[in-house]
């Protein structure tokens, strides 16, 4: 079985990305590109099938490949992304999944942006942010019922994206951005971390983590978890996490 990590090229009008909490500062477009190679390389070293699709020089948050889609093992579901700007980014993202899944759509008035999913086990959770409404779990619900999964939404307050406040680091331990979510609501052990090191990407054998995540390796190892640090700090000036830069499945 290989696992696919489905990425895209940094885009040449990344410093024109949407921002809804952060500040717009310069972004250096060649050093977020060789970040960028970087992760991918990383992901390459742990055994991922790495496809990069062609940058879309004028989609500005095209490199977030996660927003536009969820990929389940049963089948994948293209989203609607809250933000109107992103949503030419889905027609690609459609046709790079349809050789590997049966597809689902997300349709209007639903809005839904992949980094408000996160998959635990047979929960899904869904972050009900400013990109994300309730019209979108409905659909998720009726797309996936069959499937053995409940649907469980999340208010979430002062983060982008769901996935940008929670990281499930293991089986049973999920790290928390402090004062985003309800912790109670995740039902596992939890830590609490600092907003800008809660996005982290964990592989099946290590956890990928932001530079700001680093003074947490200690409390990570101590639960037995493998942590590696990769540095996104330009995409992280669009917002972006190290979640939000692939999209990544089992295929036969
Ligand atoms: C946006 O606001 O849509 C982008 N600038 C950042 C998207 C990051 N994606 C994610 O958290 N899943």
């Amino acid at each position: 079985m290989k696992i696919i990590a489905i990425t895209r090229a940094v885009p040449a009008a990344l410093a024109e990305c949407e921002l809804t909490y952060q500040t717009r500062v310069p972004i250096d477009v060649g050093r977020a590109r060789r970040q960028h190679a970087e992760y991918q390389r990383v992901l390459q070293q742990h055994g991922y099938d790495v496809i990069e699709l062609p940058e879309a020089p004028e989609l500005a948050d095209s490199v977030f490949v996660e927003d536009a889609a969820i990929v389940l093992d049963e089948c994948a579901v293209i989203t609607r992304p809250g933000a109107a700007s992103r949503r030419p980014e889905v027609p690609t993202i459609r046709a790079a999944l349809a050789p590997f899944r049966v597809l689902h759509e997300i349709r209007e008035p639903a809005t839904l942006d992949g980094g408000d999913v996160l998959i635990l086990g047979r929960s899904i959770f869904v972050g009900l942010s400013k990109r994300t409404n309730r019209a979108a779990v409905e659909q998720l619900r009726e797309i996936v019922r069959g499937f053995d999964y409940e649907v469980i939404p999340v208010p979430i307050d002062g983060a982008l994206h769901l996935k940008s406040a929670i990281t499930a680091a293991a089986d049973e331990l999920v790290v928390i951005a402090a004062g985003t979510v309800d912790p109670a609501v995740f039902g596992k052990p939890y830590i609490e971390v600092d907003a800008e090191a809660a996005n982290m990407l964990r592989l099946h054998d290590v956890v990928l983590c932001p530079p700001p995540a680093a003074h947490y390796i200690p409390q990570l190892a101590a639960e037995g978890i493998n942590v590696q640090v990769v540095d996104n700090s330009e995409l992280a000036k669009a917002e972006g996490g190290l979640t939000c830069c692939s999209l990544i499945f089992a295929s036969a």
